[in-house]
């Protein structure tokens, strides 16, 4: 059946499922969708009716949520299956570093960014101070996993990785890790490398213009 992924090119959580399509070679049809027309939320709605994106249409299935849209491909295209080991304690240390990035990077990101679009008004430092430290609490824990290490939670590139590189891409922009975690640089370099992490970003950098923190992006990525 064919697939059909309604998503952003600026939005953190389409780029982990864009990853995974590209990386693994899985051929779709991209619907950008833009959650500033009527028409456009519409139509995400009546698919998946918290209205968030990603999400992936095959037929009569649809599968939103990042991981579980992962996970689908994994079970359902051959060359997306490595993105989640067979053996079961390798599996459980790939989900649970996609569930570290999400929850204890892109969820804090999400609070920081988003408070800098609210009113002056309406803003929340307690709240955006306790998410950048939740941000420099995770980076240690980086570290001390990549030690060694390619990939951050198996022995090839994972859904982990998927995960990771949004997560990562984002928060160094907002909250910066300290330089002397040399395995989380040099991780962070290793991902840019990947062909799908670089084909994510080409095709994001045109919107990187409305990232409200777009002053503090390095150059390279402009
Ligand atoms: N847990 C979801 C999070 C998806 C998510 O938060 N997507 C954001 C864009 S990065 C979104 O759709 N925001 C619009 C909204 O929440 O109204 C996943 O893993 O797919």
């Amino acid at each position: 059946m064919a697939l059909t992924l309604y998503y952003h090119p600026l939005s953190s959580y389409c780029w982990k499922a864009l990853i995974a399509l590209y990386d693994s070679g899985t051929p779709f049809t991209p619907r950008q969708v833009n959650l500033g027309s009527a028409d456009d939320r519409a139509v995400l709605q009546a698919l998946w009716p918290p209205c968030r994106f990603p999400v992936l249409h095959d037929g009569d299935r649809v599968m939103p949520e990042s991981t579980i849209l992962i996970e689908y491909l994994a079970q359902q295209q051959a060359g997306a299956a490595g993105l989640l080991p067979a053996e079961a304690d390798a599996r459980l240390q790939v989900r649970l570093w996609d569930r570290i990035c999400d929850n204890d990077l892109q969820g804090p990101l999400q609070k920081i960014v988003g408070d800098r679009l609210r009113q002056e008004a309406e803003r929340d430092p307690k709240g955006v101070a306790d998410a950048r430290a939740a941000v420099q609490r995770t980076y240690p824990l980086f570290e001390r996993q990549l030690a060694g290490r390619t990939w951050l939670a198996s022995e090839g590139f994972s859904l982990a990785d998927c995960a990771a590189l949004p997560a990562l891409f984002y928060t160094f922009i907002v909250e910066p890790p300290p330089t002397e975690l040399v395995q989380l640089h040099a991780y962070f370099e290793r991902l840019l490398q990947r062909p799908a992490v670089q084909r994510v970003l080409q095709q994001a950098r045109p919107w990187f213009q409305y990232f409200p923190f777009v002053d503090a992006m390095p150059a390279r990525f402009l």
